[in-house]
């Protein structure tokens, strides 16, 4: 009989219970899980979870709802992982597998800031096809507004947002504007953030909750980096409720695996066009008789949304 076996600790049947609970951490053979009785405990993977044939990297990921046995305050196995709503993952080059960075995401925060690095929207055009492709919700956050005077171009791009559907607000960790509103959009939820270093996404984080900032560091910013190229991600609970998960690389993860005429199928604009474009594989940037360009033409297709587009298709090929 080996430690990890299970009837070991069978002496106490009355306080082994079976629970659910969220997956904070990873490690090799071990994860640390939210109970949903605010319990957090490091569990060890039942064995048989562990299945070479599988298309991911690890059978349990950060995100993931899990069903444990709990034989003890700090004894707990996990025993399965209940169905994933989605997941936000990258391809691991080396053995073809999907790494999973984050399971049952529910929205990523985008965050650009209006000044200081300068505006660039199209970084958010670009992670929420990362969103539209992960099935999860893309909200926008302008952040800094108390360092513009005119407000003007920036309303008219959130308009443009909104009109597609997506969330979009504006904030001030100077002058506390959007921050109630950010607070409810982040309650109950698990949030990826996402957005270029400087914007203020620490910031907005310490001003829902002292300190939260440092604790959603991501691992490998805290142990040092180039030490992990695969970056560990962890989730980090709110006292409000849910959890938020700051997660480096979604921008370039977002777009990985699909090919150019794949992209635009993710931007909400687009995709009602392209099935009318003449040739199957339009990337609607040189063919000719493209139904994209026209309605680009034609105004039904804002020319920013659109330039962001061939931006991300450049990109591509230049990569390959
Ligand atoms: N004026 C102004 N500065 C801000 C605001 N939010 C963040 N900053 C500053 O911008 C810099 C970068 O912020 P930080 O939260 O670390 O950005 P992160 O890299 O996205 O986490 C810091 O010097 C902050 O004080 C804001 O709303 N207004
Ligand atoms: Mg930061
Ligand atoms: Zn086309």
């Amino acid at each position: 009989m080996t430690r990890n076996e299970p009837h070991s600790r069978a002496r106490a049947p009355d306080r082994v219970r079976s629970v659910t609970g969220t997956v904070t951490r990873v490690q090799s053979r071990h994860a640390r899980v939210a109970f949903d009785n605010g319990q957090q405990t490091r569990c060890a993977l039942r064995k048989t979870l562990f299945r070479e044939e599988d298309q991911f990297t690890k059978p349990v990921a950060v995100g993931d709802r899990v069903r444990a046995t709990v034989f003890g305050p700090r004894d707990a196995v996990v025993e399965e992982v209940l169905p994933r709503r989605g997941y936000l993952a990258r391809l691991q080059a080396e053995t073809g597998k999907e790494q999973i960075l984050v399971a049952n995401v529910d929205q990523v925060l985008i965050t650009v800031a209006l000044a200081e690095p300068s505006f660039r929207p199209r970084i958010a055009d670009r992670i929420l096809v990362a969103a539209e492709r992960g099935g999860f919700d893309g909200i926008i956050a302008l952040t800094k507004t108390d360092l513009i005077d005119d407000r003007g171009p920036f309303d008219e791009m959130a308009c443009l947002w909104r009109g597609l559907g997506y969330h979009t607000l504006f904030t001030s960790t100077v002058t506390g504007e959007g921050m109630d509103e950010l607070r409810e959009i982040l309650v109950g939820s698990t949030t990826v953030l996402a957005g270029q270093s400087g914007v203020g996404k620490s910031s907005l984080l310490n001003t829902i909750e002292p300190g939260l900032a440092l604790r959603a560091q991501t691992v490998s910013d805290k142990w040092g980096k180039g030490r992990h190229t695969t970056t560990a991600s962890e989730l980090i609970s709110l006292e409000v409720g849910g959890f938020v998960v700051d997660t480096p690389g979604i921008r370039s993860w977002g777009i990985v695996g699909l090919e150019p005429s794949d992209i635009a199928i993710f931007f909400r604009d687009l995709a009602p066009f392209v099935d009318a474009c003449k040739y199957n594989e339009c990337t609607h940037d040189h063919e000719p008789e493209c139904a994209v360009k026209d309605a680009v033409g034609g105004g039904q297709i804002d020319e920013r949304r659109y330039e962001s587009y061939l931006r991300i298709i450049m990109g591509m090929e230049e990569e390959d």
